[in-house]
């Protein structure tokens, strides 16, 4: 048995214990300047709201007020739940006295919220998915909280945020937390994807898992088959040769951080397409599908629309949606050539009918 103690006498799980996030950040930066220790200090704030979050969901059974709707739709048209609410809070009240975050976009607010005291010194902003998943808080399934963090640009008089209309190349930093089994926040700033989990005794994240990397080819297919009827024939292509061919398996839990996760540590994809209800797909660009882009690519998989790379998408508005292929390099090239063989045939049929 390795002696649990170095020469220098230092207990080994005490190192592990110190990896907190804020650390890992200035040690990826390899820096503590300026730019680094706002960026590890945005980080350890993310990291608050994640602890904040994760006790809230600990007590949703045992404290009222906690589960059930609001009776208030959102700007997506869909049913706030009160969980869906407080989460959007509590990022927005763990950057107040920060001077870190100016803006915050949220899938929950219709328009950015500024937080006064911290423009214009604040040169950050956060795009958040508080709550995503929320039908599984009832039913105490997995839900995760998305980010995405840019550089503001400019000062919006007109609180239009132009400058958030751009690709995912201008993200700073993304990632999510899992709220699961147990807490885990996985991000990325660039230099690979890392995975923390939080040690509630300590109430500190943990480095569990560094520079993870999704297998090139998984046997997981995530889509919810029960919109087959409302694809296109190229994605119905695809999930016919999925049924008949050995080696894949559905996997599905109806919360996008929960699949997610799994395909970056097991490999396959996950793909919400277009379908006739929501040509665009459901989810959106900035605070849902680029975050995820940036960290799979970072991970050495691949983020497609079916057209183009997700991280190359431009939004028009703020609450766009895009189509999502995501995951394991092979899966979706797999998916993107039944989306290529149907633009084939329908060429060769328009060039047949002239
Ligand atoms: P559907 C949850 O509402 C969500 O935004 C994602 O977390 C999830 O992947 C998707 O929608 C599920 O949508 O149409 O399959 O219920």
């Amino acid at each position: 048995m390795a002696d649990a103690y170095d020469p220098l006498g230092q207990d080994k799980s005490l190192d592990r214990d110190c990896k907190t996030l804020s650390r890992h950040v200035l040690e990826q930066l390899n820096s503590f300047s300026p730019d680094a220790q706002d960026l590890s200090a945005l980080m350890n704030r993310i990291a608050l709201a994640a602890k904040l979050i994760s006790r809230r969901l600990s007590q949703s059974g045992l404290v009222e007020g906690v589960l059930g709707f609001t009776g208030d739709v959102n700007v997506q048209g869909e049913e706030v739940k009160r969980m869906d609410l407080y989460a959007n809070q509590v990022f927005i009240s763990v950057f107040k006295q920060s001077g870190l975050v100016c803006r915050l976009a949220s899938e929950e607010m219709e328009k950015p919220y500024y937080i006064p005291e911290n423009c214009p010194i604040g040169r950050y902003t956060l795009l958040y998915d508080p709550i995503d998943g929320s039908s599984n808080i009832d039913i105490n399934l997995n839900i995760g909280s998305i980010f995405s963090i840019r550089q503001q640009e400019g000062m919006d008089e007109d609180n239009s945020a132009s400058d958030l209309l751009q690709n995912g190349r201008k993200q700073i930093a993304a990632g999510y937390i899992l709220y699961g089994p147990s807490t885990m926040l996985v991000y990325t700033i660039g230099t690979g994807v890392h995975a923390f989990t939080l040690d509630p005794s300590l109430g500190e994240f943990i480095l569990s898992h560094e520079n993870i990397t999704v297998p090139e080819i998984g046997p997981v297919y995530s889509v919810n088959e029960g919109n087959f009827w409302q694809w296109s024939e190229s994605i119905r292509d695809y999930i016919r040769y999925v049924h008949r061919h050995e080696g894949y398996t559905a996997r599905y839990s109806g919360a996008l951080v929960g699949d997610f996760h799994r395909i970056l540590f097991q490999g396959g994809v996950f793909l919400y397409p277009g379908t006739i209800k929501k040509p665009e797909g459901k989810l959106r660009l900035l605070y849902e599908t680029a975050p995820l882009a940036f960290l799979i690519e970072q991970a050495g998989g691949r983020a497609s629309t079916g057209t183009e790379e997700i991280l190359d998408a431009v939004p028009e508005k703020l609450h766009a949606r895009t189509p999502v292929i995501i995951g394991s390099k092979e899966n979706v090239a797999l998916v993107e050539s039944f989306i290529a063989e149907r633009k084939r045939q329908e060429a060769e049929e328009a060039l047949a009918a002239k």
